[in-house]
């Protein structure tokens, strides 16, 4: 169209500007290691948790919402990428001073969301690599590749969790409040510099931690690799909750006339489970149910923000999790011997690094005052269908060349249809499982999951696999796939639609997986 006078281009703004304003801000919370059933509102006993609840009473409550992998670095690379992650093989539990993994050429949601008129934040932890895989790293200049690169127009985040070195925080590219006259190094093989470390200074600790994570100590804790320098660059691991909660306030107030995507990450409850005091002794759970009561707060709090700028009535918000719990994953802070009756995983079975369903089976809310009406849904939905969905939100193709297994959820996301996706894959280590209806089908290889504190259990499974009827036994007990050859069937050809190489599994479990 010919603009033909400065009055009708105006007007032509004002209407691109309308249209963009209509559409609502979108934040994720995404909550770290947070199970099925630790929120109240999904039964959950060990700790109160009234701001979640109330978000999802007045929003949509998911039973079937997954998240695409049962560790960090694959659910978050799914989320992202509308990709699963077991499409790349660098997306496994990834070291601190790791490479980013995601190929800029190929724009992730937030990226997308970026080009189409929202400004975008990466608030919390990454975990997905930094910097280029080609050249080792400066620490101490400005680091990229990295969220910026693939979309997110503002960054406040740590480099990959909080039990892995660098223990510092990054804005924009440069880490937070770094002296260059002591330059931050990192190394995963070797001590670097002379610090203490769990090892050599365990009179250190203020909580006992495993070998893994008896590398450099960082504020009484011993993390997963070795740093030196950056002193007054580190981290208190007990400012972790609010420090992130006010750069997403902060984002939030510094909005302009576009819509937002806030992509809020926060540490709870991943170890280690260091809590502010205020939070201290508010579960019977100890530093784990702590850690989900700070948790709680901070979406309250974020929630409070909103509503005092107008913009709460026309803002999406997803809250889920990106893999199922664990209590001892490294550190002994008490989650195991304080667990009592809570069963962080609800009904369902495993947790973190496992294939069954309380490894991927997630809480999952999705609330827009404006638009959703309250309610619980039955519908399957996986977080690699956020960015398909959006794309229909904000009525935009996707790009050719991303999110080829996400799919179009929006009817489900907002409560219109109760129909989700067809089937459900769920990944853990590499190798995945699926689930249709109430079919739930583990290929034959092996099933790896955590046993006591420090083992890994390695199970064979034989041909044909393993069968289960989830609603006659959610607890996945009882393998029913010779009675049911034809169901077997079906599910295996479902694998095989997806990934034909995982239709057979894994022989051995792959160490690297593991980020060991
Ligand atoms: C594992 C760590 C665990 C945790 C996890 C990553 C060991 C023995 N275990 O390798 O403590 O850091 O990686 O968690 O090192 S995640 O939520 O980021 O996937
Ligand atoms: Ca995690």
């Amino acid at each position: 169209m010919k603009v033909k006078s400065l009055s009708m281009l105006a007007v032509l703004l004002l209407q691109a500007g309308l249209s963009l304003a209509e559409k609502p801000n979108i934040i994720i919370i995404y909550g770290d290691d947070i199970g099925y059933g630790d929120f109240s509102c999904y039964g959950g006993t060990g700790v109160q948790t009234p701001n979640v609840d109330k978000l999802a009473q007045g929003g949509l409550r998911f039973l079937s919402g997954y998240c695409a992998a049962a560790t960090c670095t694959p659910s978050r690379y799914s989320l992202l990428t509308g990709e699963y992650a077991f499409r790349n093989n660098k997306a496994k539990i990834l070291p601190g001073n790791a490479p980013l993994i995601i190929d800029p050429a190929r724009p992730t949601i937030a990226a997308f969301l970026r080009d189409n008129g929202y400004s975008t934040a990466l608030v919390g932890k990454w975990h997905l690599g930094l910097g280029a895989a080609d050249e080792p790293l400066d620490w101490n200049g400005l680091i990229k590749p990295g969220p910026k690169e693939v979309g997110f127009d503002y960054s406040f985040n740590m480099a990959a969790t909080a039990d892995r070195v660098p223990s510092v925080y990054i804005e924009n590219g440069r880490i937070v409040g770094l002296d260059s006259s002591d330059p931050v190094r990192v190394d995963y093989k070797k001590i670097v510099g002379n610090e203490p470390t769990g090892i050599s200074h365990p009179q250190l600790l203020s909580v006992q931690a495993d070998t893994q994570h008896s590398g450099t100590i960082v504020n009484g804790i011993s993390r997963i690799g070795f740093m030196t320098g950056g002193n007054t660059a580190r981290f208190r691991d007990e400012d972790m909750a609010d420090t992130y909660l006010n750069k997403a306030i902060e984002f939030i107030n510094k909005r302009n006339e576009k819509p937002f995507f806030l992509y809020y990450a926060p540490n709870e409850c991943h170890v280690p489970r260091v809590i502010h005091k205020r939070f201290q002794g508010s579960s019977s759970l100890g530093p784990r149910g702590d850690a989900l009561a700070a948790f709680d707060w901070c979406v309250g709090r974020l929630i409070k923000e909103l509503k005092a700028t107008g913009e709460y009535g026309n803002t999406l918000i997803i809250l889920s999790s990106d893999n199922g719990p664990v209590l001892f994953d490294g550190y002994w802070d008490g989650a195991a011997e304080k667990n009592g009756a809570h069963q962080p995983g609800g009904p369902w079975r495993g947790g973190k690094y496992s294939r069954w369903e309380g490894g991927t089976r997630m809480p999952f809310i999705v609330s827009w005052p404006e638009r959703i009406k309250p309610g619980i849904s039955e519908a399957l939905i996986s977080q690699v269908d956020l960015y398909a969905s959006f794309a229909e939100l904000i009525e935009q193709p996707m790009p050719a060349n991303a999110g080829a297994d996400s799919e179009n959820m929006l009817p489900a996301l907002l409560g219109e249809s109760a129909e989700g996706r067809e089937f459900i894959i769920e990944e853990a280590l590499g190798q995945i499982a699926a689930r249709k209806g109430n079919w739930k089908y583990i290929p034959p290889g092996s099933m790896t999951e955590r046993g006591g504190i420090k083992d890994w259990n390695k199970t064979a499974v034989k041909e044909p696999g393993w069968l289960f009827n989830l609603s006659e036994d959610p607890g996945e007990t009882t393998n029913i796939a010779a009675r049911h050859p034809e169901k077997v069937t079906e599910m295996k050809r479902i694998i095989s639609s997806v990934a034909p190489e995982k239709a057979v599994g894994r022989k051995q479990l792959d160490k690297n997986q593991l980020g060991l």
